[in-house]
Formats: structure tokens, sequence, C-alpha cells
């Protein structure tokens, strides 16, 4: 079968990702800077306990200088984790070229479909051919992607067998908190068992919160917000043109609320709902749905029978009264009660099951909530038998809950205009999109940076590239051990050691800067129309990072 592409694709083929200055001349021309030793960012004996072999390593910078690395065969493995972010082929390009640049004998594997690809031994060994016909390209489908853990010792065993098997040096993880909290413990394993594989991880996910004083941003997070943004600035322009309806925008971003707040600095709507302000002020249902029909009104009284709200796909989740209503949903349908409620056959029987058994408080909120998404708390369990709250359509539960609103201002007599709401849900469109420079260039370097870390001996470090709203000839690149970035959490009824979420910060400029702004927006029109992203062109607009970046470094 011939395989065909588009012009773009042929086109991206050729572009040269930038590289920081000091990884310009490869591994002949690069040398360490050690310095201090690290600590865990809390429970610091906790953590030093778990970790014993790769805990407090000092962080490092690579600088121009004499090479003193040692040379060896490298045969490297690399796995891509979770869920899809533009510019992951070219963290694998990137490792692939500076392993070949290093040494022509040195091999590079990739497990295929995600970390399960390494447990069952699934696997294809690059080559130029192979490599270039991904070069700066979206998606995960160089070689698939999983979201199996590697957390057992069972499973860790079988990988040091697999990793003798085929002479493996080293392994590369390309994944967010999880994948990387893994890929520490997974390093520790093979340090504490002599296995001599060293684990080095790639900051990866959409959905922005892989990110602390270290890392400055996870890569996919530039592509993907920088293309909502471009369907948003479309919607804004249409909503604009009609005149005539009300859009209820949900982007992704499972928990935190980065990818929201990014396309709200981009494209300036009438509302943008941040779910950790919400669980910060304790928001409820109807608190929400009266501030998003305050701005309805508002508008209607200007004339204005339209606008854009965007909202994060977690919210419903810090919104203290609907997690305590999930809880209780959860607990009422645990085991074998989940078989009663099926086995009633009408929704209006179903409905008396839960009226007797939901709290006053919880029916309270359950009562509000349109048909359809009450049915949805019941249809929709994952594994263990608990409600998915990131398949809630919250873009449809908000506009329902705001047009009641309107009605009963319309009743009171403040409120006369037209309210006509529709619904868009924005998250797979952006997750394998062609890398923005920005992401082509980062994902390079962090896969390129990664081989140099393997090189230099290190382990249990994340690729760190660093100065990344300056041109890519500043970028600094170094390793920060991951074990600087744990702490102790809960997690399914255990204390576990995790890299910490980030989630946005309410006294962060991006945050202040969209709170000084957003009341104007409510009532006025200033969308901002960002359109493509654009890979050819003048720097200023094809080379431009995040505004959440750009505010954060200012
Ligand atoms: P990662 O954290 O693995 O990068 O995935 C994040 C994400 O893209 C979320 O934004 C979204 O909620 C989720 O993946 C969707 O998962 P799936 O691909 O399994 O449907």
């Amino acid at each position: 079968m011939i395989m065909e592409i588009s012009s773009l694709q042929k086109a991206r083929y050729e572009y040269a990702p930038k590289l920081p200055g000091m990884l310009r001349n490869g591994i002949a021309d690069i040398c360490v800077v050690e310095g201090e030793e690290t600590q865990s960012v809390a429970d610091q004996e906790k953590i030093k306990e778990l970790f014993p072999n790769t805990y407090g390593k000092k962080e490092i910078t690579f600088q121009k200088g004499a090479n003193t690395s040692e040379a060896k065969k490298q045969v490297v493995g690399v796995i891509l984790s979770g869920g899809q972010a533009p510019g992951g082929h070219n963290v694998i390009c990137g490792l692939y070229d500076a392993l070949k640049a290093t040494n022509k004998e040195n091999v590079l594997l990739g497990f295929k479909n995600g970390p399960s690809g390494l447990i069952e031994d699934d696997y294809l060994t690059f080559d130029d051919a192979y490599i270039n016909a991904y070069r700066n390209t979206g998606g995960f489908d160089i070689i698939g992607s999983g979201r199996t853990k590697l957390e057992t010792n069972e499973q860790f065993a079988i990988a040091a067998e697999v990793c003798k098997k085929h002479g493996i040096t080293a392994i590369v993880i390309i994944g967010g908190d999880d994948s990387n909290t893994n890929a520490a413990v997974l390093a520790e394993y093979f340090a504490a068992n002599n296995t001599g594989v060293q684990v080095i991880g790639c900051p990866k996910t959409i959905d922005g919160d892989l990110k602390n004083e270290d890392i400055e941003c996870s890569f996919g997070f530039d592509t993907a917000t920088k293309t909502y943004s471009e369907l948003i600035g479309n919607i804004e322009r249409d909503a604009n043109s009609a005149k005539k309806y009300w859009h209820f925008i949900k982007v992704m971003g499972r928990s935190a609320s980065h990818v929201a707040l990014e396309c709200a600095l981009e494209t300036q709507p009438n509302i943008c709902l941040i779910s950790e302000e919400v669980a910060e002020k304790k928001m409820s249902l109807s608190q929400i749905a009266d501030y998003i029909a305050d701005s309805v009104e508002k508008r209607a009284a200007k004339g204005m029978n339209f606008g854009v709200a965007i909202i994060p796909e977690g919210v419903v989740e810090f919104v203290p009264e609907f997690s305590a209503l999930i809880q209780e949903i959860n607990e009422l349908l645990a085991g074998s009660k989940a078989e009663a409620f099926n086995a009633l056959a009408t929704w209006k029987e179903k409905y008396a099951f839960i009226e007797n058994g939901l709290t006053k408080a919880s029916m309270d909120v359950f009562a509000i909530l349109p048909e359809g998404i009450q049915q949805q708390l019941f249809l929709e369990r994952d594994p263990h038998g608990n409600v998915q709250v990131s398949l809630i359509e919250s873009e449809k539960l908000f506009s329902a809950l705001v047009k009641d609103k309107l009605e009963e201002r319309r009743k009171a007599g403040t409120y006369n205009g037209k309210f006509n709401p529709l619904h868009h849900f924005f998250g797979y469109e952006g997750r394998c999109a062609f890398p923005s420079n920005f992401d082509s260039d980062y994902c390079y370097s962090l896969g390129y940076n990664a081989f140099m870390l393997i090189q230099y001996g290190y382990t249990g470090y994340l690729s760190k590239i660093s100065n990344l709203s300056k041109p890519a000839s500043e970028w600094v690149a170094g390793g920060m051990p991951i074990t600087k970035m744990m702490n102790v959490e809960r997690r399914h009824g255990e204390d576990k050691p995790v890299i910490r979420k980030a989630l946005v910060e309410l006294d962060g400029k991006p945050f202040k800067f969209f709170e000084a702004h957003r009341e104007e927006w409510a009532s006025e029109t200033c969308f901002v129309y960002p359109g493509a992203i654009q890979y050819y062109g003048p720097a200023e607009v094809c080379d431009i990072t995040t505004r959440t970046l750009a505010l954060e470094q200012e």
C-alpha cells in the first residue's frame, strides 16, 4: 500500500528543529556542571526511605566543554505513555539522532503501545527510513501509546529480564506525572538490583499539569492550546457575525484548568471557568450558573444575545457539592447494590431508589441537574464501579442551568433576551496536531538531551530544557532527579510517592491577568482570533510560545 502524505507533512519532514545552543555540536562538545544535591518537595524522610539509591542526587546542567562521558555502545528502549501530545514523535527523533551521532553502533528500540510493550517484549528497531517518516509530525502512532502502569515488582522483574535479553542500557519513558512517577520507581528498582539499566523521563501532557520550578512546561501544551484557541477564535468570529448563539465549549484537561486558562488568554471569551477558583471559593452549581447568567443578561441588555463560555473538562469535580454527590452515588451503587438498581425497569423507579439513598443535600443537587446528566451519572461507570466524571457533559449541564436561571430572571422582569446555546468539546482535535515550531523544537531537544543524560550515566532523571520563553539558542539543557518533584499522596486508600500535580495557581501571573480583565470580557465583545498555527514565516508569528509561559516568565 502506498501511503499518501499531505504537502504540509512533506514540508515538515524537512524542518530542522532548533536545539539549545549548548547541544548543537553533540556529545563531543558537552560537559556536565553538577549543582546542589536535591530534596523532594515534601515528605523528604519518606521519599528518601523509598528511593535509597536515587534520592538526593544533584541537579545537572550541560554546557559546552570537553566530553568526559564513557564511550560504550548504548542500546536504548523508548516508551510512549498515556494520552497523545503533539511532539512525541520528535522526542524519539531527537533521541535517535543524538544516539546515532554519538556512535553509529548504538541502537534504539521502540516498545509498542505503551509500557505494556516492555513487559510483553513487543518492540521494533528504529532505522533512518522509519524515523524520517515521522519527523515533526503529530500523533503517537510511531510506536503507539497505552495507559498500563509499570508499578509492581513482578512487572519490574520482567522488565529487567527483557532489558537483559536485548542488552538494553537505558529506558526512556515519555509520559505525564504518573508515568514519570513510575519511571522513578523503575529507576530505583533497576539501581537496587544492579541491573545497570538507566531510566530517563520526558515531561509530556497537553494538560500542562506536569510543571514545577524546574520543568517550565510539559510538551504538547503549546500545540494543543493553539489548536483549541484557533477553533475557539473561529467560533467567536462566527458568534460575532451571526449574533444569535451562546457557545459552551468544554476543553480537555482532566483535572487542572491550564488548558482553559491559556485558551482564555488567547481568545478573550466572555466566560472561562477555572476549576481551581471554583474549589477555592467553594462555589455551588447554582452560583456558577448565576455567574454565567449575569454575563448573558448584561450582554442581552446591550442587544448582544451571543457569547462564548469556556468550561474546563474537570470542573464538576471541583464543585464541592457535586463531588459529595458523586461520592454518595458511588456508595449507593457499591457492590451488589448496582444489580438491584439496574434491575429496576423505569427511570421513575430508579429515581425513587436514588431519592431514598441520597442525603437531602445531595438530592437537592441531583434534582437541579438536567435529566440527561442525571442518567449519565448512573450509566457511565469505570472498572472500579465509579462514576466517570470526565465523561459528564458539563458544557450541556451549565447551559441548562443557565437557561433555568434566565427563565427565573425573565419572570422577575430583569431579563428579556434570547438564549440559544450550542455545545462543543475540544480535546482529541488537539492532541495529535502537527507540533508547532515550539513543540517541534522543544520535543526534539528533550529527546536529544535525554540521550546526553544517558551517555553521562544518569538515572532517575527527567530531561530538562529551560529558559523556554527565549529563543531556542538560549535554552538551557540539563536534568533533574525525579524524586525532587515527589511527595506522598493518598491514592486508592494507600500512601504513595507521586510527582506533585501542578494546578492553576490563583496567585500566579496568568490567572491574575485573566482576573484583571474578565469583567470587561464578560460584558463587552473583546474576542481575539488567533488563527491557525503557522509553521513558516516570521519568528514573531511562528515561534511564539504560550501566553501562560510568557506571563510566568515575565
Ligand atoms: P495524559 O495525562 O496521559 O497526558 O492525558 C491527558 C488527557 O489528554 C486528558 O486531557 C484527558 O482527560 C484524557 O487524556 C483522555 O484520556 P483518553 O485518551 O484515555 O480518552
